[in-house]
């Protein structure tokens, strides 16, 4: 079954059970704390990620996946020739949207498992569902949670997608990896341009700009248009500077997570104009269709006036 998942494109596959959550009181502090903002389904799957047998309730293992998306040197956006009007893109939505591309590979994974395994469920999960990925990721043996709360994969870095495939197949689960090799580093936590870290392993999302341009459903505070700074989606910054990315990640070749040049450097003053329709044509493959074209537009008019009056 490993074999078939690295054959299908995964970087890295592990097996992990669906024991209790060993961190569920950390999301029980988290969620009390309002750190999620308005990300009210994280409150609403809080007891399905605390014991993640509770999701499937046949499945007796997760196998996860890991899928490198790193496509090297920063910011592009800067150096595409056009920096007055490009703006910072987060790497993992520079191609086509990944729960699309992953959704089907990992389709393919639930097949191979069936067949290997006649009569076995499986269910698929990528991001979307109450999982708790990287919990399972960590359990699976794939790598370590960082101070900055990425699953860290000592070969490969953390510029990875998760992806998971719960099922009643008989698998042998993987050793969890125990090591934490974070050590006495903290660069993610003083990096962050809007100390959205609290300590670590604790973020306020409500702080970081990954949360303010794809999940805060609200127009911007002055407060909050000054936090986004340059990045119009997303933001990599806590990933950039962790050293296990600098030594470790390598490009990917994966042909489905080819870079899209309308995607990782946007014309600001384009998505201010464009109408509801032309974004959905032009974007609505893409992870820019979670923000949607109101939130786009509200993103792209904060950078916009962020080179205007920056403080
Ligand atoms: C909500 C969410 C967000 C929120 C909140 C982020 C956060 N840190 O929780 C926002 C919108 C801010 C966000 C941002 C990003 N996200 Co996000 N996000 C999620 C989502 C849907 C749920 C995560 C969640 O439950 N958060 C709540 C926290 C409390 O739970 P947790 O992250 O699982 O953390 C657990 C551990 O940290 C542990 N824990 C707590 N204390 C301690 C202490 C120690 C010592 C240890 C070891 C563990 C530990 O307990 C927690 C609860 O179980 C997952 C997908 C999923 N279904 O899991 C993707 C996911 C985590 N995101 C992902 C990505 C790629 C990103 C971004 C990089 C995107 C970007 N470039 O802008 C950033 C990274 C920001 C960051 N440093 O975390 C990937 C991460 C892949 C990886 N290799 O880790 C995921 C897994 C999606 C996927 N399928 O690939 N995200
Ligand atoms: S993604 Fe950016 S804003 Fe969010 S915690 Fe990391 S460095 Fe801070
Ligand atoms: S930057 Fe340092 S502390 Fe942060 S996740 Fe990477 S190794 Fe850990």
């Amino acid at each position: 079954m490993k074999r078939r998942a690295i054959a299908l494109g995964f970087d890295a596959v592990g097996i992990a059970t669906l024991d209790g959550n060993a961190h569920a009181a950390d999301l029980d502090h988290w969620l009390a704390a309002g750190y999620a903002g308005t990300m009210s389904y994280l409150h609403r799957q809080a007891q399905q990620r605390q014991q993640p047998a509770r999701i499937m309730p046949e499945a007796a293992a997760a196998v996860v996946t890991l899928t490198n998306y790193f496509h090297g040197a920063a910011d592009p956006g800067h150096k595409s020739g056009v920096p007055e009007v490009g703006a910072r893109v987060a790497q993992y939505a520079w191609s086509t949207d990944y729960h699309e591309v992953l959704g089907r590979r990992l389709g393919r994974l639930a097949a191979a498992i069936r067949a290997l395994s006649p009569g076995a469920k499986t269910r698929c999960y990528m991001d979307a569902g109450p999982v708790p990925e990287r919990e399972l990721a960590q359990r699976a043996g794939l790598g370590w949670i960082g101070k900055n709360m990425m699953l860290i994969h000592p070969e490969i870095g953390s510029f990875t997608f998760i992806g998971v495939v719960l099922t009643d197949a008989d698998l042998a689960p993987d050793l969890p990896f125990e090591a934490d090799r974070c050590g006495t580093c903290r660069r993610c936590l003083d990096a962050c341009p809007t100390e959205a870290f609290v300590g670590p392993h604790v973020m306020d999302a409500r702080r970081c700009i990954s949360y303010l341009t794809i999940e805060h459903r609200a127009d911007f505070t002055d407060a909050e248009r000054r936090m986004v700074g340059d990045w119009v989606f997303g933001c990599d910054v806590c990933q950039d500077v962790c050293p296990w990315n600098v030594t470790f990640a390598r490009p990917t070749s994966d042909p489905e997570l080819a870079p899209r040049e309308d995607v990782l450097a946007p014309d600001l003053a384009e998505l201010l104009r464009l109408d509801d329709e032309t974004f959905t044509r032009r974007y609505g493959d893409t992870p820019f269709a979670r923000p949607g074209p109101a939130g786009t537009r509200r993103n792209a008019a904060a950078v916009l006036a962020n080179r205007e009056r920056p403080r």
